[in-house]
């Protein structure tokens, strides 16, 4: 973990625009200024309700965050349409107040939240993650949260409990792609009880200092940065703690193309593709891909002895 400490550079807490202004006074001068200014103008425009941050984190090596406008107009999540820019216009059909959570199998502690105690059972931070889709596109996002082992944690899991297993809500009126069979519902996804723990596995409030827009998984979606964007499971109504590997809809969907450990690896390509390369959203050219996507020293060790061209 010494690498995953040292990374930890913090920040003050400052709105959006603070990141594009500090670069561009230093790098441009008076003209940027002004254009900086303006944006930190649309930046106090952004939606969602402003959420009160512990500390800032940066785990993208000083990337540049991909702007809230394209992290949040291009995006997956099949219960709001197929393509790319259908979650944002289709949102507002889900709504994330009132909702609640359930905590249940192999747990001391069994019970449903409701998502406001949710998401004061531990201090909210940003913490910029790079992120990777398995269709070879990536970006830079600076989500609003808390480490899912704190949950694990306040759940007080049994011995038993060796995988957990994430599921989204089940309401057609809410997620109207769920009237479609083009996936089984509901969105369910997996992780080993090691993996969830890892102090990088986290659970999304928020993005830049707002709270989800429903698109991106209002109110609350996991976030696994070393991992295929698959995992990130949205809109999430039920965490439970389970002895045995869960099924989950991608690997359930196609199991020679998407496997329950969804790791990051550039050398195992996916079948129809190569997963060598990646295109960073806003850049022209792209980018080789990093091994669990550039955070092999903090969770390789998870891997050691799985042979990651079968377990992919
Ligand atoms: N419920 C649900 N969660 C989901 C998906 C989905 O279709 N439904 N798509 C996944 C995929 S493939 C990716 S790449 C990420 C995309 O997250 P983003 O749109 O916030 O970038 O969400 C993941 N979580
Ligand atoms: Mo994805």
């Amino acid at each position: 973990m010494a690498r995953f400490r040292s990374d930890l550079r913090e920040r003050e807490v400052t709105p959006e625009s603070l990141y594009l202004r500090r670069r561009e006074f230093l790098a441009l001068g008076a003209l940027a200024a002004v254009e900086a200014l303006a944006r930190r103008a649309q930046a106090e425009d952004l939606p969602g309700e402003p959420l009160a941050l512990t500390r800032r984190t940066d785990l993208a090596g000083g990337e540049k965050p991909t702007p809230y406008a394209d992290i949040t107009s291009y995006n997956n999540f099949y219960e709001l349409g197929t393509d790319k820019d259908d979650p944002k216009r289709n949102a507002g059909t889900l709504k994330p107040r009132p909702w609640s959570v359930r905590i249940d199998g192999e747990v001391k502690k069994a019970q449903t939240l409701d998502i406001d105690a949710l998401a004061r059972l531990a201090p909210l931070e940003e913490r910029i993650y790079r992120m990777r889709c398995v269709e070879a596109w990536s970006m830079v996002i600076p989500w609003v949260g808390y480490p899912l082992a704190a949950l694990v944690k306040y759940a007080e899991p049994t011995s038993r409990a060796k995988y957990v297993r994430f599921e989204t809500l089940l309401d057609p009126a809410q997620l109207p792609g769920e009237r479609r069979g083009i996936l089984e519902w509901p969105y369910r996804e997996g992780l080993r009880i090691d993996e969830a723990t890892h102090p990088l596995a986290f659970l999304a409030f928020g993005l830049y200092g707002r709270t989800l827009p429903g698109q991106d998984g209002a109110p609350v979606r996991l976030v696994v940065p070393w991992k295929y964007g698959f995992k990130g499971a949205k809109s999430l109504v039920k965490i439970s703690f389970v002895s045995e590997q869960p099924g989950t809809t991608w690997s359930q969907m196609a199991p020679n193309e998407y496997g329950f450990y969804a790791n990051v690896n550039p050398q195992v390509d996916h079948p129809r593709w190569s997963q060598a390369h990646e295109r960073r959203i806003g850049e022209f050219l792209r980018r080789k891909t990093l091994l669990f996507n550039g955070y092999a020293d903090e969770v390789a060790s998870l891997y050691t002895g799985l042979d990651l061209r079968k377990e992919f």
